[in-house]
């Protein structure tokens, strides 16, 4: 054999290998980690001169796999050619959105090369993953010039197992990371919200026993507050092992042997325990652990369901007073940057008296709906099935799938969520039911104990405004968004409007709302003041209180947010001002109205 076919030989073997993800590691905070965060210089690429030879053929695909931007060279001698440099170039805040950090960045679509170095010391023994928060949007990572694989998706997490690919002391990883819109990702190329490009959440270098838990589901069994149901998944040298699940404070050990695959269901009576809800944010912590490997979890118990036109919380009846809200940060652009951040927003939203919020329209971070569970909020967790995907590619679809389940994976723990929303005003066709209501049967394959739905659009004869999506058939909720008032009609005659609903479920509406810029005064019917705002929210509460299945609401939207979309020089200036809270965090006067409203629901649903 010559040896450039052994090259391409051992090239194919490699990229083949390097695909395969191991499953995604639950609890990841609850692990020994080094956080790679901090500062990392970046390279912008916008010719992908790194990535591509001059014959646009992928350096990670040549026979050597080297060439790239990924090899970190340095010049060697005087006369040495090498067209890039990390050391001598800038840095980026990571986690962070490139947008924000450099000015020549805020509009930039496209590719740009990021790398950190950092020390190990890895051990025998031990196994080492490298596992990214999320990154906008496609991913190729590189560990010491070596690819380890790629991922696409903006907002779910991912990792390599990097055990054997560490050396002793300085290490260098390296992210080409790629924000291009594109038709037939997810989400496509049209959105209302900033497409913030980069390594947006955590990085982290993650060390487990060789033989480790990787999953688990510790929750309540569907609809059964009596007893607790879920898996153990280990994961490495040794399958078959015995895993302990210990809830003090519930007064509850429970042993489990791991079959041949490292899976053991697990089923056990509770006995008494304190049932998480807004009122009540009671966490129980969890302990999981084999003779190797033990993992803390702080887990709520609590049971959501439906009944005819009542959302039952532990089998009670519940409004969820609502907001609707991005992981953007409206004060300091840019996504949220941490916890303090979301305390910020979640804070916001029980200012406004909310036990709910719509976390739109992706998966925001694990620390987020962790906040939740702590502060006492329920969750709408969405996928960015958004507006007009490319419903007929089986490519689109199986991205959709993974990052419903990615998400699904990560949060089923969380007390916090009790709803899967697979997409947002996906308009109405053939091929989007098939693939909707694939999705819709994937939710519920992975998880059978929370409600599954989508916000739908609805329809409009003269003053009926028509829900009868078909999807709707395989929902629990009926969710839709409305623009009475503000996309069509106006603040005043949207009263005539009646709403035909073609479901015996509850009424949970995703969204409404009008855009007013914070601190513009004027009368009710002149746009962008906060009390055309103010009298749409008075207006949409009467109109919507009408509905007799109505059990709640997340008006468009908590704070303002920046979009690409929203030209009007004065009012806009690539803002969506249909924030109840101002760009400056004041608040309007509609975030009056309707904490009023839920000051009303909290007593009549006592
Ligand atoms: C919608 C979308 C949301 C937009 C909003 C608006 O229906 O779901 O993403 O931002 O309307 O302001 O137009």
């Amino acid at each position: 054999m010559n040896t450039r076919l052994l090259f391409l030989i051992a090239a194919f073997i490699y990229a083949a290998g390097s695909h395969a993800q191991e499953p995604l590691l639950q609890h990841i905070y609850g692990r020994k980690n080094l956080s790679l965060d901090g500062r990392w210089n970046y390279i912008i690429d916008p010719y992908e001169m790194g990535y591509y030879d001059y014959r646009h053929e992928p350096h990670d695909q040549s026979a050597t796999g080297s060439g790239g931007f990924y090899d970190d060279r340095k010049q060697k001698d005087k006369g040495e050619l090498i067209e890039y440099n990390f050391d001598l170039s800038p840095t980026l805040k990571v986690p962070g959105d490139w947008n924000s950090q450099s000015e020549k960045l805020q509009f930039y679509e496209g590719s740009i090369w990021l790398r950190q170095k950092f020390n190990a010391d890895p051990q025998a023994g031990k196994r080492y993953f490298l596992y990214f928060g999320a990154v906008n949007y496609e991913a190729h990572v590189y560990l010491n010039g070596k690819k380890l694989g790629m991922h696409k998706g903006g907002f779910t997490p991912f990792q390599f197992d990097v055990t054997g690919k560490l050396v002793k002391g300085e290490n260098f990883v390296v992210v080409k990371a790629d924000n291009t819109r594109k038709q037939d990702e997810i989400p496509t190329v049209n959105t209302d919200w900033w497409n913030y490009g980069g390594i947006t959440r955590d990085v982290l270098l993650t060390e487990v026993p060789d033989s480790y838990i990787a999953d688990y589901k510790v929750q309540l069994a569907k609809n059964n507050p009596n007893k607790i149901e879920g898996f153990v998944q280990m994961a490495g040298t040794a399958l078959s092992q015995t895993v302990t699940i210990f809830i003090p404070e519930a007064g509850i050990t429970q042993t489990v042997t791991t079959d041949n695959n490292g899976r053991a269901a697990i089923s056990f009576p509770v006995k008494k325990i304190s049932y998480w809800s807004p009122e009540n944010p009671r966490l129980y912590n969890v302990e999981i652990s084999t003779a190797k490997d033990k993992l803390t979890d702080q887990i709520g118990f609590r049971t959501i369901e439906t009944k005819g036109q009542e959302i039952l919380l532990n089998g009670k009846p519940v409004f969820l007073r609502g907001i609707s809200l991005h992981d953007e940060n409206p004060l300091i652009p840019g996504r949220l940057r941490g916890q303090g951040d979301m305390r910020m927003m979640l804070q916001w939203a029980k200012e406004m008296n909310c036990n709910y919020v719509r976390l739109a329209h992706y998966p925001h971070s694990e620390e987020m709906i962790r906040l939740a569970d702590e502060m006492g909020l329920m969750v709408w967790g969405e996928v960015p099935v958004y507006w007009t995907i490319s419903w007929l590619n089986p490519d689109t679809y199986n991205n959709a799938e993974k990052q419903l389940s990615d998400l699904i994976v990560r949060d089923k723990n969380r007390s916090s969520v009790i709803v899967w929303s697979i997409g947002n005003e996906t308009p109405l066709s053939e091929p989007r039911h098939t693939f909707m209501g694939k999705l819709a049967a994937k939710a519920r394959s992975l998880d059978d104990t929370r409600l599954v739905a989508a916000a739908l659009e609805v329809h409009r004869e003269g003053h009926d405004v028509i829900v009868n999506d078909p999807l709707g058939e395989k929902l629990d909720l009926v969710s839709f968004n409305e623009y009475a008032g503000w996309y069509w009609s106006n603040s005043t005659d949207m009263l005539n409007y009646k709403f035909k609903i073609g479901f015996n479920k509850p009424v949970v509406i995703t969204e409404f709302g009008a855009d007013a810029l914070g601190g513009f005064h004027a009368d009710e019917e002149t746009r962008w003041s906060e009390e055309y705002q103010e009298l749409l929210y008075v207006n949409q509460i009467k109109m919507l209180t009408a509905i007799p299945a109505l059990r709640g609401m997340t008006p468009w939207i908590l704070t303002d947010f920046r979009s690409p979309r929203r030209q009007h020089p004065y009012y806009q200036d690539f803002w969506n001002r249909k924030g109840l809270i101002s760009e400056t965090g004041k608040k309007k006067k509609a975030f009056f109205v309707l904490k009023a409203f839920y000051d009303e629901m909290q007593k009549k649903y006592k």
